[in-house]
């Protein structure tokens, strides 16, 4: 019988119309079949995928294999993690932004992972404290400071994950320390627009170990408002993990957790366990989804 020349395969970069699909130790630049267009199939960095292996030792992309899961920005799919980096200083934290952030891991059963960084200028154990109650995984590190990045490196050995944050934040130079061959290029931060250049510009992922990372770039405020335009306000709840054990207690059975009196969510965060800024990003989430009409 001859030698089979179809192989299964990840996706690590798609780019002006080639796909970089990488199996076992070998890089296979691929084009996609002709009918995926038709068909409005576009390949995803992180896809699994089975090519054909042509003569020429390129490939053709001839199918896409069913995703766990997507994201849209940035587009990747197949994630284990979402790590939501987080700068203590320059930029600063904000919190409404971590919160919608990890909103949509959770909406897509992606598992966040919180890292906070620049210590080494601000420390980070208040925040992290406040996340840890929430029940998220969260992590203190300096860039600047390798061994601080060890208990990350742990937690991430065998997923893939994609970094995620606003511009400047520091998910490149995080990554630099996590594998120094990755040599990610770096920015400083542009004071003059007070947010970072957008250093990294496309998503691809890295084999570290027997896992992979995924750079992506940054976004800033503005853009913040097109992330998560896939999250639906009746599913807000439910990617608030701290607030499912309040589920079905609540006075009024279609109770949206705002003003209605009898809320056992708002009584939660009366009574502290529930962070009162993990309810405000709620509370301000539903209300910029709810122009949205209810399915
Ligand atoms: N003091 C200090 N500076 C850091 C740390 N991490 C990153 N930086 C600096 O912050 C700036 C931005 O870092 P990047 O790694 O490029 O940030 P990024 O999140 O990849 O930014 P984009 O690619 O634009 O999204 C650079 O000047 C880094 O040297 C840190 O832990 N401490
Ligand atoms: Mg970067
Ligand atoms: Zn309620």
């Amino acid at each position: 019988m001859a030698m089979s020349n179809k192989l299964t395969g990840i996706v690590t970069k798609g780019i002006g119309g080639f796909y970089y699909v990488e199996v076992a130790d070998a890089i296979y630049t691929c084009k996609a079949r002709g009918s995926f267009r038709k068909e409005g199939i576009t390949p995803l960095a992180g896809d699994r995928v089975e090519i054909t292996v042509q003569p020429d030792g390129t490939g053709v992309l001839d199918a896409v294999l069913p995703r766990r899961n997507q994201l849209v920005r940035p587009p990747i799919a197949n994630l284990d993690c979402l790590v939501i980096v987080v700068s203590m200083t320059e930029p600063a934290p904000n919190l409404q932004v971590i919160d919608k952030l990890i909103a949509i891991a959770e909406d897509k059963d992606i598992e966040p992972v919180l890292v906070f960084n620049k210590i080494d200028l601000k420390d980070g154990e208040q925040l992290a404290a406040l996340y840890r109650k929430a029940g998220f995984d969260c992590f203190t590190v300096s860039a600047k400071e390798p061994e601080t990045v060890e208990p990350l490196r742990c937690r991430l050995q065998g997923l893939t994950a994609a970094f995620t944050g606003n511009s400047g934040v520091g998910k490149s130079s995080i990554l630099n320390v996590l594998e120094p061959s990755l040599q990610q290029e770096t920015g400083e931060i542009s004071q003059k627009l007070g947010r970072g250049r957008h250093t990294t510009r496309s998503a691809t992922l890295f084999r570290i170990g027997s896992g992979y990372l995924v750079d992506t770039p940054g976004f800033s405020s503005l853009d913040m408002e097109l992330v998560g335009d896939t999250l639906r306000r009746d599913q807000l709840f439910y990617c608030f993990r701290e607030f499912q054990p309040y589920f079905g207690k609540c006075r009024f059975s279609s109770c949206a957790h705002l003003k209605e009196p009898g809320c056992a969510v708002r009584a939660a965060v009366d009574e502290g366990e529930i962070a009162v800024s993990r309810y405000e990003s709620y509370v301000s989430l539903y209300e910029q989804l709810k122009d949205q009409k209810d399915w």
